[in-house]
């Protein structure tokens, strides 16, 4: 059996906690607000959330974070366009990130790759790549932004997403797109951002076939968000009411994850 401490028994260190608090929190942006603005007491009343322990900070912070989503959600624009650049500011070589390393990278078979389509949509087929190859293509020069601190520009070709969106017959008044990628990554995007013209359904890279290092065979591309929010090697997209979270957002990465 275990005992629940009575909150009162538990003694605890203030400013260790607000610290232990601000290294859970990866955006710098959310780190330095909190860091001007937060004490113990603040992130109470921010919450309405005791904290008595760390669990509780988490929840805490986990409060704060679905806010700031509802906030980000609020003030996105769906017609402001990042910014795009000339083909010269591309960087090189553009750099490789994954939860895993190089030596891990994914390889997906071209010939059986099927991109499945599910959830509140009216065609549930299954795309080969040759079918998403046939579909109408644009290229886009962008940065990519990386809450690891760097960020970078690349050049991505592919369909234009609220095309493909309204293609399969999705419900645009669902809330949420999800993906499940070849490895365990997933994510998920608010529906908004999911039809901004920016947001892109990748398949090249630099004017070639987006190679393995990059999410062959297609990519979510979305300068709008942080890297983290642009799934790799997606082999299955849903459009959903149910909140999906995310590979990085369920370890405490703010989900809107807006750049
Ligand atoms: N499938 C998959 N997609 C992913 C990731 C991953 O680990 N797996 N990492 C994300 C992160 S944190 C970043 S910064 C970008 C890196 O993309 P790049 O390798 O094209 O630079 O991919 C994102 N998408
Ligand atoms: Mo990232």
């Amino acid at each position: 059996m275990t005992i629940k401490k009575s909150p009162a028994l538990v003694a605890i260190d203030g400013d260790a906690v607000v610290k232990e608090a601000l290294r859970r929190i990866e955006q710098p942006s959310r780190r330095l607000f909190l860091q001007r603005s937060l004490t113990l007491g603040g992130l109470s009343l921010l919450t309405g959330c005791a904290i008595v322990d760390q669990d509780s900070v988490e929840h805490a912070l986990m409060r704060v974070s679905r806010f700031n989503d509802k906030v980000q959600g609020w003030l996105f624009d769906p017609r402001q366009l990042a910014p795009t650049y000339p083909e010269s500011m591309i960087t090189r070589p553009f750099p490789f990130n994954a939860y895993y390393g190089e030596d891990e990278i994914r390889q997906v078979d071209a010939n059986s790759y099927r991109l499945e389509v599910t959830g509140m949509v009216a065609d549930r087929h299954a795309w080969t790549l040759t079918e998403l190859r046939a579909l109408p293509q644009t290229d886009q020069v962008t940065r990519h932004i990386c809450v690891e601190g760097w960020s970078a520009i690349g050049k991505w070709g592919g369909v234009t997403f609220s095309s493909f969106l309204s293609r399969i017959g999705a419900d645009t008044s669902a809330r949420y797109v999800g993906f499940k990628c070849a490895d365990d990554y997933y994510t998920s995007i608010d529906m908004p951002t999911a039809l901004h013209p920016q947001t892109q359904l990748t398949l090249s890279y630099d004017g070639q076939p987006l190679p393995p290092r990059y999410g062959f065979p297609m990519k979510l591309r979305m300068p709008t968000k942080l890297g983290y929010k642009n799934p790799k090697h997606i082999q299955a997209i849903f459009v959903t009411n149910t909140y999906p979270g995310g590979y990085w957002e369920d370890q405490g990465y703010n989900w809107f994850g807006g750049s």
